[in-house]
């Protein structure tokens, strides 16, 4: 992997991810790349090399992998859970028919693909506790659709045309830097937000529902390490089950109670989200990324609350 490729870059992890391989791989071997262009993501498009594009686009993909010779694509660009079930289509046509472009493309061109998938990969038939690595997948989301599609692409152009893909599945990602845009996971990085500004939150996610979640900092060294990976080690491809920690929303709660004594929290939940997490595990079996690539993540929640009410009290003042 000497120059990568980012898609969806200014979304919550590649802001991150940019940044974080930049300082690995240097700055030129980084070209990162986003759909639309908004004022804050200035620092980050003036800060290395920068392509628009709309993954939808092959020939902007194409064009894109040639100029800067890549031989590496993160596939970061995706529609997220609840914005799925708003536009299915859309959902569809991003994470489904840009995937297909990607896979496209790097098969032409000889380039390895990351691409994330998710907790939403499996639905209410799967085994909610300790989810095995290899278990029934049967999503109810659009978006675990699309997830569950795409690891079984990504396999498939690895197989039968021998494309390097690989990929974990991600749970909820929790980071100060750039929001989330429109999961079922988002309430647990809001109410950090609220915590510090005002003390409380109201979290449309119910009481007893818990979801696996993970630390930024150990999401983008899941990316790099998978990647880095020797592949004669690897048994499994896409997508590799990731955890950290589970907890739902009292838990959370807790832990920011140990540094914020008076907070408080509210619920008033939203079906549809609810729905969507409810479909989800409680908590997944990494056994296998453990054992096939190193996977060890550093963050427990309270160390993840402590760092995150730190770095997001110095960026809300
Ligand atoms: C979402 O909530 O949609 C995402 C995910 C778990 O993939 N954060």
């Amino acid at each position: 992997m000497k120059k990568v490729l980012i898609t969806g870059a200014l979304g919550q992890i590649g802001s991150e991810l940019t940044v974080k391989m930049r300082e690995v791989y240097g700055t030129n071997n980084v070209v990162a790349s986003g759909r639309r262009i908004k004022e804050e993501h200035r620092q980050l498009i003036e800060s290395g090399p920068f392509e628009i594009i709309n993954i939808n686009d092959i020939n902007a993909l194409g064009e894109a992998v040639d100029k800067y010779k890549i031989d590496a694509i993160v596939n970061l660009a995706a529609i997220l859970s609840a914005v799925g079930e708003k536009h299915p289509d859309q959902c569809w046509q991003i994470n489904m028919n840009g995937l297909y472009n990607v896979l496209e493309v790097a098969k032409e061109k000889g380039c390895m693909v990351f691409t994330p998938s998710s907790i939403a990969a499996f639905g209410p038939s799967t085994p909610p506790d300790k989810t095995p690595q290899d278990t029934i997948q049967r999503p109810t989301s659009m978006y675990g659709v699309t997830k569950v599609a795409g690891e079984l692409l990504c396999d498939y152009y690895f197989k039968r045309f021998g494309v390097d893909t690989r990929g974990v599945r991600f749970p909820g990602l929790i980071s100060y830097e750039t929001l989330p845009g429109g999961g079922t996971t988002d309430y647990a990085v809001h109410i950090y937000y609220e915590a510090l500004k005002n003390k409380k939150y109201t979290s449309f996610i119910a009481k007893g529902t818990y979801m696996d979640m993970m630390y930024m900092p150990d999401a983008l060294d899941a990316i790099i390490n998978l990647m880095e990976a020797d592949p004669s080690k690897l048994i499994h491809r896409n997508a590799f089950n990731v955890s950290a920690m589970s907890f739902d929303p009292e838990m959370l709660a807790e832990s920011i109670r140990k540094f914020i004594p008076e907070f408080e929290l509210h619920y008033k939940v939203d079906p549809v989200r609810q729905g969507i997490a409810e479909s989800w595990p409680n908590s997944l079996d990494d056994t296998a990324a453990r054992e096939q690539w190193g996977w060890n993540p550093k963050y427990t929640l309270d160390a993840m609350t402590e760092d995150m009410l730190e770095k997001l009290k110095r960026k809300l003042s």
